[in-house]
């Protein structure tokens, strides 16, 4: 399995995560691909090959333009208002804030495009975020090549991203900006299947009135889970969208017989449905040992499950989200690879 990686996310290295009321080293750090890529390596994998550009064209086929702008010059105009930190938005358009006008003013721009405080813009971040979304574009085209399966690792993450927010880690939205890229290609149905302990809001939000894209997500339990207001198992599309998502949340502490029974129930709705291509949104953040999530996968789970997804059969593309058990990641996530690789 090709594994796709570039050098570009190091660029994305804030200092700061405003998290329980401190300002803290962010949990989304770029150590996480260093034990991704030496397990991947130890586990013979052959070394990872660089993204190919495919431009600002397949991001803006997702993403709205105004928004695209904002993260091209957050930065700059954060740096001209003479602020020391790093961008922290601290104003949002919440209930009966309803004056629908984008401010000019960099700090209303900040909380317009805003989805969590969690999530700095510091400098190289736009950058980095273009590189991750180039790795996803490439590892799309090994599929539409013919290749059984790719590895796309990703960084940053993307499944908190919508048209128009950041958040949670993320900026662009690797998996939808791939799923799209593989429509656009010439595969009639795609599915994505998001397994990142929480759940991914974004990329519900970009095909939520599509029939031609399925997004299935299992996740923690709004709640009590991040993302807190998107995820519940009401959500089934709308339009011509409807019954085109599909979420399973679950509970605190999940263990891996309840989750993986939940997957199969998933596989068999993308069955179903019809899917030609599978793009999975590959957070291993459902570890026991994750520090910032709630489920209770063991690194062995992790192995058993991408058998399944093996044996499920159809062109998949695995993109890399979230994990933040840093010292165990690359064995979560090579298991699953490799897990897929056996079947
Ligand atoms: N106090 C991904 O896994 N922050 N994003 C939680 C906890 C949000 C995770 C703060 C976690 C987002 C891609
Ligand atoms: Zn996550």
């Amino acid at each position: 399995m090709d594994i796709i990686y570039s050098e570009t996310h190091r660029l994305r290295a804030p200092k700061f995560e405003l998290n329980g009321g401190l300002l803290v080293p962010p949990f989304e750090c770029p150590e996480r691909l260093d034990f991704i890529l030496a397990e991947a390596k130890a586990r013979g994998f052959a070394a990872p090959q660089p993204p190919s550009d495919h431009g600002l064209a397949p991001i803006q086929a997702v993403h709205d333009v105004d928004y695209l702008d904002f993260l091209a010059t957050c930065w700059d105009a954060w740096q001209a208002m003479g602020f020391k930190g790093e961008a922290i938005a601290n104003i949002f358009p919440s209930r009966r804030m309803t004056r629908l006008a984008v401010p000019s003013d960099i700090e209303g721009k900040l909380g317009y495009y805003c989805l969590a405080n969690d999530t700095a813009i510091s400098p190289g971040t736009w950058e980095a975020a273009q590189g991750s979304a180039q790795v996803a574009l490439s590892g799309a085209d090994r599929l539409i090549a013919g290749q059984r399966a790719a590895f796309a690792l990703c960084r940053p993450p993307g499944h908190h991203a919508a048209q128009d927010m950041f958040g949670g880690y993320c900026f662009l939205n690797n998996a939808g900006i791939a799923a799209q890229h593989l429509r656009d290609q010439g595969a009639a149905r795609v599915a994505i299947l998001d397994v990142d302990f929480h759940h991914g809001n974004g990329t519900q939000a970009m095909f939520y009135d599509r029939p031609d894209v399925l997004v299935v997500n299992l996740h923690g339990d709004p709640d009590y889970a991040f993302p807190h207001f998107l995820g519940g198992a009401d959500e089934r599309g709308e339009g011509a969208g409807e019954g085109a998502t599909l979420n399973y949340p679950l509970p605190e502490g999940c263990s891996f017989e309840r989750w993986f029974e939940t997957l199969e129930i998933a596989v068999s709705a993308i069955q179903a449905w019809g899917a030609e291509a599978l793009v999975v949104s590959l957070g291993v953040d459902t570890y026991e040992g994750d520090p910032i999530s709630a489920f209770k996968l063991k690194s062995a789970d992790f192995t058993t499950y991408g058998q399944r997804l093996g044996r499920f059969g159809l062109p998949t593309l695995f993109v890399m989200e979230g994990g933040y058990a840093v010292e165990a990641i690359g064995v979560n996530t090579i298991n699953v690879l490799d897990g897929f690789a056996q079947v």
